[in-house]
């Protein structure tokens, strides 16, 4: 598609369905990933105990398998650790270049916020969440007073298996993010919400939300300021994604994971100031 047409639409929708982005080996590569550690998807926590759920999640290496909500499946956290084919998505072609427009990387540098893999089950869902009336720092779409885009995150949903009706597709109210009147799954005594902690109710219930269809390899991409989630997921099996979460160089990683040396190693110059935009300084050794 043209830029011209894909900027008219991700400022009027706030979010770009991109078909085909990947080859059919990295895909299966990664859907091996998922069978190889397959154990995990059927225990990802430790066993109940009274600790909160977060000091039950497991590691596979720097790999962390966590949830937000234990609905939501599991989210192998940091999967940029999970080899080359992980990596290769942190500045692939099929999106980079837009992260970059639209995060305006000139001015603001470019970061990954957050990288996991998410399989999840019958009945799994999100919740509804954001949405243009919610003032989290990193919900920008543009500069207030010259229209230059500056959108504060940009979130990469890639589909590893198609994602069709019943499969638990993710939901997004299109135009939302420019919304300034809450969305009435996200009032709760008349004030906005970020999260909709109180219904309990899958997202794709919700007024307005729209299912997004994706084919193995398609990827939708989608300004976190939308108010969005996924419907819940009736068919059997599981729903297997990939999010990326682009942001500005200025907003630190969600959960601080850690990367390994052979990780900082093998990516390129343009990987690492992605990965480790604020590179760690360090006074001179004294001998
Ligand atoms: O899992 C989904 O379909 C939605 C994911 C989501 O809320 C997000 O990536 O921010
Ligand atoms: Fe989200």
């Amino acid at each position: 598609m043209e830029q011209k047409m894909m900027d008219y639409l991700f400022d009027l929708q706030g979010y770009l369905v991109l078909e085909n982005t990947i080859s059919v080996e990295d895909l299966s590569e990664m859907n091996q990933w998922i069978d190889d550690h397959w154990e995990y998807v059927e225990q990802p926590w430790l066993p109940e105990s009274d600790n909160r759920l977060r000091d039950r999640f497991r590691w596979i290496g720097n790999i962390q398998t966590h949830t937000y909500n234990i609905e939501n499946g599991v989210n192998f956290q940091n999967i940029i650790e999970g080899g080359a084919v992980f990596e290769r998505l942190i500045d692939h072609s099929s999106w980079i270049e837009l992260m970059r427009r639209y995060i305006n990387s000139e001015v603001n540098g470019l970061s990954i916020h957050e990288n996991f893999l998410n399989v999840r089950g019958q009945g799994g869902y999100i919740h509804i969440h954001c949405g243009g009336h919610v003032p989290l720092s990193y919900l920008t779409f543009r500069q207030e007073n010259t229209g230059e885009w500056m959108v504060g995150q940009i979130n990469l949903l890639l589909a590893l298996e198609d994602i069709g009706p019943g499969d638990g597709p993710p939901v997004l109210v299109p135009g939302s993010h420019n919304c300034t009147e809450i969305h009435p799954r996200l009032e709760a005594n008349g004030k906005g919400l970020v999260y909709d902690g109180v219904t309990g109710l899958p997202a794709g219930t919700a007024l307005a939300t729209k299912e997004i269809y994706l084919k193995a390899g398609d990827a939708v991409m989608f300004t976190d300021a939308i108010t969005h989630g996924s419907a819940k997921r009736v068919n059997l099996g599981y729903r297997r994604a990939v999010v990326y979460r682009y942001s500005p160089r200025f907003v630190r990683e969600r959960f601080n994971l850690p990367h390994s040396d052979q990780l900082l190693s093998r990516l390129t110059a343009a990987q690492l100031d992605i990965i480790q935009p604020m590179k760690p300084q360090r006074p001179p050794q004294s001998v």
